[in-house]
Parts: C-alpha cells; structure tokens; sequence
C-alpha cells in the first residue's frame, strides 16, 4: 500500500487542532465583541470559512457580519472591525484590503505564519501555527480559523439555536473521520454540494476542495437557491449532499431526479460533515489517478506579481 497523502493525514488532525483552537480562542485579543459591525474577508478555502463565520456570528446575534472575497470587498463601507483569514498571510488581495483600510478599521488576521507579513499589517494577529499544512490544499487550517472564530462567539455570547458547542463538533469530527463513504457517492460523476445559513459557506467549501484536489465538478448553492434550477444537473449517477439541517421539500426534489442525496445534518455537525466531503476529495482524486497533494494549477498562496 502507498504512503497516506499529506492532505489525508492532516484532515485526520482536525478534531485536536479545533480542540486547541478552542483554548486559544479563550483568552485571544482582537476578536469581535457584540454590538461590532464586522466585516470578515479572505480568498479561495479562507473566503468560504469568512462567509460560514459571517453568518453564524449575525445569526447568534452578536452584529451584523458581512463577508466578501479581498478581491471585491467594498471599501466604501463603515466596519468597526475586518477580520482577515489568510493561511500564508502573503496574499496579494488580502495584503493590500489591509493596506487600503488599516486607518479606518481595527484588523485581526489569522494566518498559520508568525513571520508572514500580514501579522505585521494587522492589529492583532491570531496565530494558528499548529493547524499549518504542508498539502497546497486547504483541509485543517481553514477549519481550524473558523473553529477559533466559533470558539469566540460561543464566549462572548453562545452560539445560535441548534448550533452544537465546538466541543460537540469535534466529537462528531472524530465520527466523519471513521465513517466509511457510501458507495454511490464513491463513484459519482458530479456533486452538488447545498447549505443553508451558515453551513452555505461550508458548502462552498466541499466544493472547492472537490475540484481542487480531484479535478472534479461540483457545484454548490445555498439549500432553498437548489429547486430553482440547479436540481436539473442532479441525475442518475450524481449526488445533491446538504450540510446541515435539509430543508422540507429536498429529499423529494432529489428523488425525482433519480440521484443520490447525502443528508446527514441531523447527526453531524457541518464541519464535521465537511471533513467527509474531504475525505470524498481525496478519494475521487486517488481513484482518478493524481496525487491529491499536487492540484493543477494551484501554489500554497497566490502572490500577484505588480
Ligand atoms: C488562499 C489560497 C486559496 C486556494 C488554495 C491555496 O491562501 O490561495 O485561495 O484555494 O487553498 O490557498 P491563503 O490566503 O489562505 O494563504
């Protein structure tokens, strides 16, 4: 048997890393507080986690919370405070919105690097240096920023109603992580991958990591956005997966079709279900023959030459 890929072993550490991205987000400068308006940015995997963070933060109540790719933020906009993912913390985007806002607005940024030049740019600077990868993709990096800004919101106010404690979630990702993969998704052609709420970003994100690791094609929609077209790409042979809770109406919608519908939102939390969809990512990729650790066209960040 060959060696485990890099990107498999550090899905794998998930539960530890939101564990301790727990305890550090407990005594963390530069967090919002409630009552902040906050506006929540980054690129590729970390923009799907400043959107799935976005929506849970204004859902339990804390602000209103915008999220937007550095790309195309709004500038013109009044925040009290940006909060930036960035993993390398040299993305050329992310480096300059920062550039570009520092005087107006207090910046946290999170990033795997304590001498990337993003923590001098910022405010304050969260650390998650032991949730850093050596894969190009994306897996326990981007979960881990998004358990550290759940960790923050369930101190400074609890989380929205039916959103488990990351305690819980972790325990479930121990769970996502053993599980095997039903057949029918193993060998699908294509995923549509819906969230509602919060879970939308997560969506976003098992997306991506489809098409990045496995060449795959997936789409991805907010969960009610689905019936409104989308569902005409699900069929025999093809997957519709909800993370998080389903909304009424969808098991018939995708029944119709005669595709296959993964709906554990019930049972798993949708970072944990996430975990699932990268396993899925790895597997596809393995089966179709590329290493999932080198995706076509893609480097560790994306630095824009000027
Ligand atoms: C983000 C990024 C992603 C891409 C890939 C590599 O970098 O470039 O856009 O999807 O996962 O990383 P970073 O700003 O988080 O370092």
């Amino acid at each position: 048997m060959s060696e485990p890929s890099l990107t498999s072993l550090e899905i794998t550490s998930q539960p530890a890393c939101w564990r301790r991205a727990a305890e550090a987000a407990a005594s963390a400068p530069g967090l919002p507080g409630p009552g902040e308006r906050v506006a929540v940015t980054g690129c590729g995997t970390s923009w799907f986690m400043a959107q799935a963070y976005a929506a849970l933060r204004e859902a339990s109540g804390q602000g209103e919370t915008d999220a937007f790719p550095a790309s195309e933020f709004p500038v013109s906009r009044t925040y009290d405070r940006l909060v930036v993912i960035t993993r390398s913390g040299t993305t050329t985007e992310v480096l300059d919105l920062i550039e570009e806002v520092r005087e107006r607005w207090e910046v946290l940024a999170l990033t795997a690097d304590a001498a990337s030049p993003v923590v001098r740019a910022a405010d304050e600077t969260a650390v998650l240096a032991w949730a850093d990868e050596e894969s190009v993709v994306q897996t326990r990096f981007a979960t881990t920023a998004l358990a550290f800004l759940r960790a923050g919101l369930e101190a400074a106010g609890g989380l929205p109603e039916g959103v488990k404690r990351l305690a819980e979630a972790a325990s479930d990702a121990e769970t996502a992580l053993i599980e095997p993969l039903p057949r029918a998704v193993l060998s699908a052609e294509q995923w549509t991958f819906l969230g509602g709420g919060w879970a939308y970003g997560l969506a976003q994100e098992a997306a991506l990591k489809m098409r990045e690791a496995a060449g795959a094609w997936t789409e991805s929609y907010p969960a009610m956005e689905y019936r409104h077209g989308p569902v005409s790409i699900t069929g025999p042979g093809r997957v519709a997966w909800i993370l998080g809770a389903a909304p009424a109406g969808l098991e018939a919608d995708v029944s119709r079709t005669g595709g296959a519908l993964v709906a554990d939102g019930r049972r798993l939390d949708p970072m944990a279900d996430l975990i699932r969809a990268q396993r899925l990512a790895v597997a596809v990729a393995e089966s179709r023959g590329l290493n999932p650790d080198t995706p076509r066209g893609l480097t560790r960040s994306v630095i824009l030459k000027g």
